[in-house]
């Protein structure tokens, strides 16, 4: 069987291109819906060589920061803790995900309190965001950060409102396996494990023709809008990312945005 078990060996591997131009990204990747791993295009960042966990550790020591705690199989809103980063660089240095199921995740407020972190990085010329047509207080909140141990597992889930994200490497590998659109309906709103899926329980996964890949430091991913992935740390890992509207979700992007507006305001409404 191709990959009942999902073995790595057996899954087909996302495109890794050096040096692509815009106009091959949008043809190749953008435009169909592609998932694309783009090397070589972070070198000039300063976050490059200066973003390490000790640069973490000792700059922004005292810095507090929101960890979230994984039980079971998704991170529950509510089981988060607040700690300082020097503690928690600490302990992902000297710990795996299974001794420490902590990870700094989607994290846009150490952006705010330190806004020179912002003079690190750039958003690679293949990703305009048409949100910037939109009033500020629509828009998504990035870059967000991620810095976590060894280990550390997103499971599997599609992104805010269909957006397209991009997601670059700083520290360590990240293992992606992602599921395109069309597959959706065997992934059982993502309650499946891709790893070690439970096929009794979701026997449809077994159609599923995922693609994976393995980033590391300097790699960026392109991850199209309506791909489901999961994503395993395999070091102590720091990443950077945004989510953005484009071509291929726009409609669910802006449903998305309009209707967290309106629920917005109903919920400020005085009853
Ligand atoms: O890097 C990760 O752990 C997950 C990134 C991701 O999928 C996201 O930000 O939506
Ligand atoms: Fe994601």
């Amino acid at each position: 069987m191709r990959h009942e078990t999902n073995a790595s060996t057996s899954i087909p591997q996302v495109d890794r291109r050096a040096g692509i131009t815009l106009r091959e990204f949008r043809k190749d990747y953008l435009y169909t819906g592609k998932p694309v791993v783009i090397t070589g295009a972070i070198e000039s960042w300063p976050a490059r060589s200066r973003w390490t966990l000790e640069y973490f550790r000792t700059r922004y020591a005292d810095t507090k920061m929101t960890i979230c705690r994984l039980g079971g199989d998704r991170y529950q809103p509510s089981d988060t803790e607040v700690t300082t980063l020097s503690t928690f660089i600490e302990r992902v240095r000297t710990n795996s995900f299974e001794t420490y199921p902590y990870y700094v995740r989607d994290d846009w407020q150490i952006f705010l309190t330190h806004k020179e972190l912002l003079s690190d990085y750039e958003v690679p010329k293949y990703f305009f965001d048409w949100f910037a047509f939109l009033p500020g207080f629509m828009r998504l909140m990035y870059p967000r950060i991620f810095i976590g141990p060894k280990g550390a597992i997103t499971p599997l889930h599609l992104d805010i409102w269909g957006t397209h994200a991009w997601l670059a490497q700083l520290v360590g590998r990240k293992r992606w396996i992602l599921f395109p659109p069309d597959q959706k309906e065997f992934l059982y709103d993502c309650n499946v494990q891709p790893q070690n899926p439970d096929l009794e329980r979701f026997p449809l996964f077994r159609k599923t023709r995922p693609l994976e890949c393995t980033i590391g430091p300097g790699d960026l991913i392109f991850v199209p809008g309506g791909w489901a992935h999961e994503v395993i740390s395999l070091d102590a890992t720091i990443s950077i990312t945004h989510n953005y509207m484009g071509p291929g979700c726009f409609t669910p992007s802006l449903v998305g945005a309009v209707r967290q507006q309106i629920l917005g305001r109903l919920r400020r409404r005085p009853s």
